[in-house]
């Protein structure tokens, strides 16, 4: 097949997602356009199958807000064309669901029907898109696509709760390149940051509110006052000061580590033993499904569709939203506890494995087929 896929290209999840969907299906011979407005971080080595058309938006005096949606619409018009793209896989519903809709209505003016397929994220239904400036748009393009999924079961029936969706949700979880995201040894990294064999506490995210990352550090501090252990904070976004001050006011910053954004995330991934993630609400939890792959137990909130993933009690703990004493209990109780520990990292591993990309792939790939046939039929 001919695939377009619209996604934000940034380090965020959804964007992290449709890049490796992408490589995937470009590995299984499938050709893959990439549309979007800078190349996805994700996308980093040469593919034969893959192209990148990037979007430009371009300025004018009169704009305050230059059209980033328009200038995509007409992007996807022009490669549809010139591509011959068979559909659209759009990543996120604001705006590339009505972008992607746009595009459809002035390809269908000129004799060509170009099926689009909105993949539900999380945030996009769960704070933005519920927006009353939004939700009109949203409601629209969802139920305009020829297909809709959702990455989790709890995404499913949010979606369903807050907009008026006419047409079935297909949930098709996240899922882990076990090949990539699996534990290798680098103990010299270990060595470097924990040179006491210190235990090592992780979180990945982009610093944004809902993932209450002072939750993270406020843990952390009661964790350090039984044992000795160093914390990595990977990622960047608009928190990321404040917790700098919040660990200076604390005076924990000899054992944390603000690492910014990381590409090699399965290296560090690999020497840490503890993964933690608060977030108020996460649709799945992607960064904790990469853990798991490496072999490192979470401790979550219970929010939103992370309990899908993390099994209380098995492959990690879950909490309520906010309870620091119960992460900082449930944290000490495996970091004291090698025995367990161990039991937690293999069944860690275990759960990632039911999310292994294999078994994801040819979802997407059976749901393309049956949204072509559809699209002939009509
Ligand atoms: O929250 C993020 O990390 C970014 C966000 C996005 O849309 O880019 O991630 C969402 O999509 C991921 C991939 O499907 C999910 O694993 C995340 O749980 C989800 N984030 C939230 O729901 C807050």
């Amino acid at each position: 097949m001919n695939i377009g896929i619209v996604c934000y290209p940034t380090f965020g999840g959804s964007g992290v997602l449709a890049t490796e969907l992408g490589k995937a299906l470009a590995d299984k011979g499938h050709i893959i356009h990439f549309i979007t407005y800078q190349q996805p971080v994700r996308l980093d080595a040469f593919h034969p199958n893959i192209f990148y058309h990037e979007v430009t938006v371009p300025t004018y005096p009169l704009f305050d807000f230059p059209p980033y949606e328009s200038a995509l619409s007409s992007t996807l018009v022009d490669v549809i064309l010139n591509q011959n793209l068979d559909l659209l896989h759009v990543h996120y519903a604001i705006p590339h669901a009505s972008s992607a809709y746009l595009a459809n209505q002035i390809l269908k003016k000129q004799g060509k029907n170009i099926p689009y397929i909105t993949t539900l994220h999380g945030t996009d239904i769960t704070l933005v898109g519920k927006d009353k400036m939004y939700e009109s748009v949203v409601t629209f393009s969802i139920n305009e696509s020829d297909a809709i999924t959702a990455v989790s079961e709890n995404l499913r029936a949010e979606t369903l709760h807050s907009f008026k969706i006419e047409k079935e949700i297909h949930v098709i979880t996240n899922f882990v390149d076990i090949k990539r995201f699996s534990q290798s040894n680098k103990d010299h990294f270990r060595k470097m940051l924990a040179p006491n064999g210190e235990k090592i506490l992780a979180h990945v995210s982009n610093f944004r509110k809902v993932k209450r990352v002072e939750d993270v550090i406020y843990t952390f501090d009661k964790v350090r006052k039984k044992i000795p252990c160093k914390l990595l904070m990977i990622g960047d976004g608009p928190e990321r000061q404040t917790m700098e001050q919040l660990c200076r006011e604390l005076g924990t910053c000899e054992d944390i580590r603000f690492l910014g954004k990381q590409e090699k995330l399965e290296e560090i991934l690999s020497i840490t033993d503890l993964f933690m993630l608060p977030s108020a609400y996460e649709s799945f939890g992607l960064a904790a499904l990469e853990a798991m792959a490496c072999r490192v137990p979470v401790i979550s909130s219970n929010a939103g569709g992370i309990p899908e993933i993390n099994i209380h009690g098995v492959t990690g703990y879950l909490t309520e939203v906010g309870d620091i004493d119960a992460m900082a209990a449930y944290s000490l109780e495996l970091l004291l506890d090698d025995v367990k520990l161990e039991e937690f990292k293999a069944n860690a591993l275990k759960q990632a494995e039911k999310f292994h990309i294999n078994q994801i792939i040819p979802l997407y790939e059976a749901l393309y087929e049956k949204v072509l046939v559809q699209a002939e039929v009509v």
